[in-house]
């Protein structure tokens, strides 16, 4: 059993099942005999959250009393995966919990099963702010993590019979919840509308509406740092004022009008991810939870004063902009400081441009926000003002520097004209101290190509933190018998809050014995997988079969495709007897992945991976030597499962589209090679692991720019298919209905795209990918030199951890630490 610091005074298993039976009947109300595995899972949960208490209170007396920085991470999607295990494991309390619950009757693996997983985030992103939170308390570093408590998270990802995406809302809060406490006594207004009048020579808001945003606190327990911090999701209610002018103008429904807007502001999550939607919507919910979030830290920092000395904000806490949806931050605090508190312009701009840093998450174009000026001046008409004079200030401030006029005219965060707008990147990069891109290829390219004109006239502010996950969740706690393998290996479970010691693992990987015990470790990984498998979807996969997965977001650029057209090739040269089904690594590949629900050609590409894994796995020419599943509703409970179990996993995207990826670091950390491009992160994955421990294959992001300057996206790649018969073949099975049956246009559009644009190189980059592939096989025909790299990549791999991260942005950017 670890030994740590929180709680105080361990207890035992006899004392924590004394606490579940008082939680039980004190708190549930249900006897012992009565009590579900729900009952005991809200039981366990409330007396872990009693464990935390006493930390947690300590930890926010001391971020208030002491004078370090805290950081507040805004973020509008923390994806945080089941809590239960994570905060016995954090709390030391994991044997505990097992011994207790199995003296109560029941199986310790379905009281956590019974928590509901709240998907408060589409992806990557959502994912890394959850990562990020967790090494911040494990470090002790004093935090919030600021977001909205959507009622209904990412959708739930069902197949109909065609095999295409049915979206179902997730209700993620229709059970007792017992981790969010809600907090109606710091509750702020948030408001919206309206006019700005000139009063007394001042410009003055006067809004036509308002909503209440009540916060919903999460406890975020640090491993082994007796830290706790918070995580403080706003979700927003109505203040219940009937507007009685309008009503008696007989306006019944217009009068109850912002009751009905206030409540929806937090209803949903936008499901799109890595393409944001200009909804005013989602306008409404980044300024709800940033205005709360700014007015709830003045509150924590000051407390009972009225006239704060806000000038020493950026002491206090410096905000981490997740991207761009939170930018609306910047204007929201000039406003606060002037119009509530009174400060001059400079004195505002000195104090907000000290307090923002921004991190970038994309390179595709698209993805920037950009919100029209319409738009804003509606909803925020003095934000539009205070954007258009921080527009002025940074013109005059470029032209004093002496940049042209062009420049200028390119760099403008405010947009004249009819199709007047504002671009939130760049009142990010100029409204903020520091810019970073995810990954180091990606910090590069945000400097020579997105950001290039910000990056010359400011290139002090840029730099790059490579992203990390957390190893208490994706490595100790997804894959346990690895982890007793490692902590056997080095003889200590430190490496659990200081990853880089995996690297003691290096001599072990020409250690026959360790090895083998590696690839046993793997192989029961499987063998859980299967059973997961067919528990939750009924699969029936053979555990005896190389496991190949590919799992995240559906995207062009991620390019499944790719992937699918492999599997298609192979299956067509089992089928013409070209290949000989007895002569290949039997493979089971795996994909899981979301579609954003208006995205037609992400949907047509779900529905044709179902359908080819229809077709090649009842098809007895493949004698279940090549199988294709698709577990649907891919998230953290799936990926916890899949990614231990997994021996090949795939980062195939377009060179110079993948910020950075967090998956291919998981898997990494988990003992699975990588076949992929040099895309985001994957660079840094394979210089640390070793070039001949990674299978590479594809274009670079120079090789890609030259082929669209050769115009391969209009009409260019009708040549691959037409010059590679493996490719044709595959192309045209898809589009003769071997995947329809026999309806040739299931798949017009994704076929059309493929020989006309194929703007993301799928077809120019499948030579490499099928060519790869040989080598891939003889590796694994040779299970201890894929296990010795396996072993490699583990041990090389404890850079991606999200504690070194944080460690980058408190040196970098946040020039904080530790709580004293
Ligand atoms: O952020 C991850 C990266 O590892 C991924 O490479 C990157 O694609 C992802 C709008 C996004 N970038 N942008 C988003 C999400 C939701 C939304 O509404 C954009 N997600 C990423 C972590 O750095």
């Amino acid at each position: 059993m670890t030994e740590i610091t929180a709680p105080k005074s361990p207890i035992s298993a006899e004392q924590f099942a004394d606490e579940i039976r008082e939680q039980l009947k004190y708190t549930q109300g249900v006897t012992e005999q009565q009590a579900t595995d729900a009952d005991v899972y809200v039981a366990a949960a409330s007396a872990v959250r009693r464990h935390l208490m006493d930390a947690w209170m300590q930890t926010q007396q001391d971020m208030i009393n002491g004078d370090t920085k805290a950081v507040g991470y805004l973020s509008a999607e923390f994806l945080m995966g089941k809590q239960l295990s994570n905060a016995l494991l954090n709390v030391g309390l994991t044997e505990q919990f097992e011994e207790a619950v199995k003296n109560l009757g029941h199986d310790p693996q379905n009281v956590i099963d019974a928590e509901y997983e709240p998907g408060l985030g589409n992806g990557g992103l959502g994912r890394l702010a959850a990562c990020f939170i967790d090494s911040l308390a494990s470090l002790g570093v004093p935090a919030f993590g600021y977001g909205i408590q959507y009622k209904y998270g990412i959708f739930k990802q069902e197949f109909d019979e065609e095999g295409k995406q049915v979206e179902t809302p997730d209700y993620w809060l229709e059970n007792e919840e017992p981790w969010g406490h809600i907090d109606y006594g710091r509750s702020q207004r948030v408001n919206f509308g309206g006019e700005v009048v000139e009063e007394n020579g001042k410009r003055v808001w006067k809004p036509s509406w308002a909503v209440r945003a009540v916060p919903v606190d999460y406890m975020v327990p640090g491993y082994k740092s007796g830290r706790v911090n918070t995580l403080r999701l706003w979700t927003s209610k109505s203040y219940d004022e009937f507007d009685l002018l309008t009503f008696n103008k007989s306006e019944y429904l217009d009068a109850v009008r912002p009751q009905v807007v206030a409540e929806n502001i937090s209803k949903i999550l936008y499901p799109e991810d890595s393409t944001p939607q200009g909804k005013a919507l989602r306008l409404e919910q980044q300024y709800f939870f940033v205005s709360a979030s700014i007015h709830d830290a003045i509150r924590v920092f000051y407390p009972g004063q009225d006239k704060p000395d806000l000038t020493t904000f950026p002491q206090k806490i410096n905000f981490q902009l997740n991207d761009t949806h939170p930018v609306i931050g910047i204007p929201e605090l000039m406003r606060v400081l002037i119009d509530e508190y009174g400060y001059d312009w400079d004195t505002a701009w000195s104090i907000t441009s000290k307090t923002f840093n921004y991190t970038c998450h994309t390179l595709l174009p698209e993805a920037l926000e950009v919100w029209s000026a319409d738009l804003i001046g509606a909803l925020l008409p003095r934000h539009l003002e205070i954007i258009k004079k921080i527009n002025d200030q940074f013109v005059k401030e470029l032209a004093a520097q002496g940049v042209d006029k062009k420049q200028i005219e390119r760099m403008r965060i405010y947009t004249d004209g009819k199709d007047a707008s504002v671009r939130m990147a760049y009142l990010a990069t100029y409204g903020g101290s520091h810019v970073n891109g995810v990954a180091e290829l990606h910090s590069q390219l945000l400097k020579d190509v997105t950001l290039k004109d910000f990056s010359d006239a400011y290139p002090d502010k840029f730099t790059n933190v490579t992203n990390g996950v957390t190893p208490r969740r994706f490595v100790r706690m997804a894959n346990p018998r690895m982890s007793d393998l490692i902590t056997e290996g080095l003889g200590t479970d430190a490496w659990m809050s200081d990853l880089e010691k995996l690297q003691g693992l290096v001599p072990l990987a020409d250690d026959a014995e360790f090895v083998k015990k590696f690839a046993e470790v793997k192989q029961a990984n499987k063998r859980a997988f299967v059973d997961f498998a067919k528990r939750k979807y009924g699969f029936e996969i053979n555990a005896d079969t190389m496991f190949n997965t590919m799992v995240k977001r559906l995207h062009e650029y991620k390019r499944q495709s790719l992937k699918i057209l492999a599997v298609i090739s192979t299956y067509a040269d089992i089928k013409s007897g070209k290949l000989d089904v007895d002569s290949i690594v039997p493979r089971t590949v795996f994909f899981g992945a979301k579609s954003a629900p208006g995205y037609a050609m992400a949907k047509e590409t779900i529905q044709l991976i179902n359908n080819v894994s229809r077709v090649v796995n009842n098809d007895p020419a493949t004698k279940g030597k090549l199988s294709v599943y698709f577990p649907w509703n891919y998230n953290i409970e799936l990926a916890e499962n899949l990614i231990p179990a997994t021996d090949l996993d795939e980062q195939i995207s377009q060179a110079g589209k993948e910020a950075s990826g967090t998956g291919n670091m998981k898997f990494a950390l988990n003992g699975a090679l990588t076949v992929g491009t040099l895309d985001g992160a994957n660079v840094e994955i394979r210089e640390r692991v070793g070039a001949e421990n990674f299978f590479l294959f594809g274009m670079t992001v120079d090789e890609v720019d030259a082929l669209y300057a050769a115009d391969y996206d209009h009409g260019g790649s009708r040549r691959y298919y037409e010059e590679d018969p493996r490719l044709k073949q595959a192309i045209d099975m898809v589009a003769d209905g071997t995947f329809s049956e026999g309806d040739k246009k299931t798949y017009e559009n994704l076929v059309n795209d493929w020989l006309t644009h194929d703007y993301f190189m799928t077809l120019a980059d499948f030579g490499a990918y099928m060519d790869i592939q040989d080598e891939i096989e003889s590796t694994y025909r040779d299970p201890m030199k894929w296990a010795r790299m396996a072993v490699l990549n583990v041990a090389n791999s404890g850079y991606f951890s999200s504690d070194r991260s944080i460690e980058d942005y408190l040196e970098r950017i946040w020039h904080t630490g530790p709580l004293a």
